[in-house]
């Protein structure tokens, strides 16, 4: 059974603990996203992907699952999550849950099992290696020099052992899951079907690359002076992750016709049939290229601040790669990022006829459109004042980086300003009111002051807003005899090298369509070869056509059928 029912859809990402609380917690709940459907609906969104709501302590925002079977009390209950299905279902709203099988807490039931006894069956869910002895120190010190993603050695000691170290990826309190072990992934499959059979559209599959590993184990050339060397250097050290992978859709999506979503960062292009295929292990992943562009080894301050023309050959490159071989997944932003808007748009350009030509130039790109929550009413970065709003893992250890590359304080602040992933994870601004209508309570994040001008209601009521503008282009999109089109026709790239242009065509059996956006606050003359039948989109009032020729104002983006 694959009939790629997703494959015309609209997906939009909920961040739950920022969405909407309902009980004057400060934190987003379950019962806040159902609360909400009905405006998820009239945006025209199909298919929602909700990050981690499992029982968790928290330590890395729930990607740090203590029981997979429960919904943290936080956020509810799991009655409230089949509520929350159930509803959704009867808007035509499929929900995707996190599937975070990578790792879990150090307080689930295996971890703690295995703490008691190393050597017993749990011991076995995990990568529990002794450590080595330094003769200088008289003790065990990490048996490898990995440096995992927050920073810091990827081995810590497993508690209670002065000898035995355990291997973490990420944060120490997600321990990674070994997946050479075939009862563990029994465990995952089981699980994952429970949820399945409860009506989920599918997951979101988190840092599923990292579940491979080089064996044996051994150390790699340091690229820090402390010693160490970025786990991914063993990650991508082994070529094969089909098993893992194609058992795990066989034995779960391919049984319930699955929406499948990877978070994968480090495919290579030989690899893409094999992930999003037609025969893929997963129906679609996302498009990474502009987020890792420009990315610096000496933290976040020295990253390439990107220009139009970067993001451009980034998309182009991804469009040209996956072609009509599978269907990607387009995203400007998600929880980790900085928001699309500052990221992408030139500095000093940033306004709402901007934020628009940044929506439509993405959201028509072929594959599947993802929103993520707050994107569509132009929610901006946080200017964060100090490091005392920092909450996130990641950006502290960031901060700590840029500071041993030499980085003054300020600096390092700026580079977090630019890049933390806290910037996307401010509550959702729904209203003017008091901490944006989000909670009656005190935010567990500061509200972006800037609600006061971006929120969900005010937009609501004005027809030239960023808001009206995601449910116009959700429209266009969405328009079924288009469907040749906007779902299936390739991305041509159009005069590619122009600078601060982004430009396609998409040509389907019925109906074909150019996209031209200006990334600049000049007039453009575009030349266009041909017969402009309509104007499909618009982020202006007016358009300027006289022969053969288009003329774009600043930051403007038509969408026109020839
Ligand atoms: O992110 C995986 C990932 O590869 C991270 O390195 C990501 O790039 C990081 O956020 C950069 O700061 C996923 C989740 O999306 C993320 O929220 C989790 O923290 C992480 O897995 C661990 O589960
Ligand atoms: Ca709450």
């Amino acid at each position: 059974m694959n009939t790629k029912w997703w494959k015309n859809k609209i997906a939009y990402q909920i961040y739950p603990k920022s969405f909407y609380d309902t009980n004057g917690d400060g934190i987003g709940d379950l019962k806040g996203i159902t609360a909400k459907l009905d405006y998820l609906k009239d945006l025209g969104i199909d298919i929602v992907w909700i990050s981690p709501c499992y029982e968790s302590p928290l330590a890395d925002q729930g990607y740090d699952i203590s029981d997979y079977y429960k919904i943290d009390p936080v956020f509810g209950t799991e009655k409230d999550m089949e509520e929350l299905i159930a509803e959704a279902k009867s808007r035509g709203i499929s929900v995707l849950m996190d599937l975070v099988v990578n790792h879990c807490s150090d307080e689930h039931f295996w971890f703690k099992e295995a703490v008691k006894d190393p050597q017993g069956k749990y011991g076995k869910y995990f990568y529990i290696e002794e450590g080595k002895y330094d003769a200088t120190k008289d003790e065990y010190v990490a048996p490898y020099n990995w440096r995992g993603y927050f920073g810091g050695y990827a081995w810590d000691k497993l508690p209670g052992s002065d000898k035995l170290f355990y291997l973490h990826s990420f944060h120490k309190k997600q321990p990674d899951l070994n997946w050479t072990n075939p009862e563990l992934r029994e465990e995952i499959y089981t699980m994952m079907n429970w949820w399945l059979d409860k009506g989920l559209g599918g997951f979101r599959i988190d840092a599923i690359i990292n579940i491979k590993k080089k064996f044996p184990f051994c150390d790699y050339p340091a690229d820090r002076p402390d010693g160490t060397a970025f786990i991914v250097k063993m990650v991508e050290a082994e070529p094969n992750i089909s098993k893992y992978l194609t058992e795990m859709r066989d034995r779960t999506f391919a049984l319930h016709d699955s929406f499948s979503v990877g978070e994968v960062f480090n495919a290579t292009e030989k690899e893409m049939d094999d992930f999003i295929g037609e025969n893929g292990f997963f129906s679609s992943m996302f498009d990474f290229k502009p987020t890792i562009c420009g990315g610096s080894t000496r933290g976040w301050y020295f990253n390439k601040k990107l220009n139009p023309d970067d993001y451009k050959a980034c998309i182009f490159a991804t469009q040209r790669l996956v072609s009509n071989m599978g269907y990607i997944s387009n995203i400007i932003e998600n929880h980790d990022e900085p928001r699309g808007v500052c990221r992408y748009i030139p500095e000093g350009g940033l306004n709402n006829t901007s934020k628009k030509m940044l929506a439509a130039t993405y959201f028509f790109l072929r594959g599947i459109p993802f929103i993520y929550q707050g994107q569509e009413i132009g929610m901006e970065n946080l200017p964060f004042e100090s490091m005392d709003e920092v909450d996130d893992v990641s950006s502290w250890d960031e901060y700590e980086h840029m500071l041993s590359e030499g980085c003054t304080p300020e600096q390092a602040l700026e580079g977090v300003r630019r890049f933390s992933r806290d910037n996307a994870r401010t509550p959702f601004q729904w209203t003017h009111d008091n901490q944006a209508g989000f909670t009656t309570g005190i935010p567990w994040l500061r509200v972006n002051p800037n609600y006061i001008n971006i929120n969900a209601e005010d937009e609501g009521k004005d027809p030239n807003s960023v808001l009206n503008f995601y449910k116009e282009m959700v429209r266009v999109r969405k328009r079924p005899e288009y469907e040749d089109v906007f779902v299936e026709a390739l991305v041509e790239p159009y005069l590619e090298e122009e600078p601060n242009l982004i430009a396609y065509y998409r040509r389907g059996d019925r109906h074909s369509i150019i996209l031209l956006a200006n990334f600049s606050d000049e007039l453009k003359k575009v030349p266009i070869k041909d017969a402009i039948k309509g104007i499909l989109l618009n982020n202006l009032n007016e358009e300027i056509i006289s022969e053969g020729n288009m003329e774009l104002m600043p930051w403007q983006v038509i969408v026109a059928e020839i």
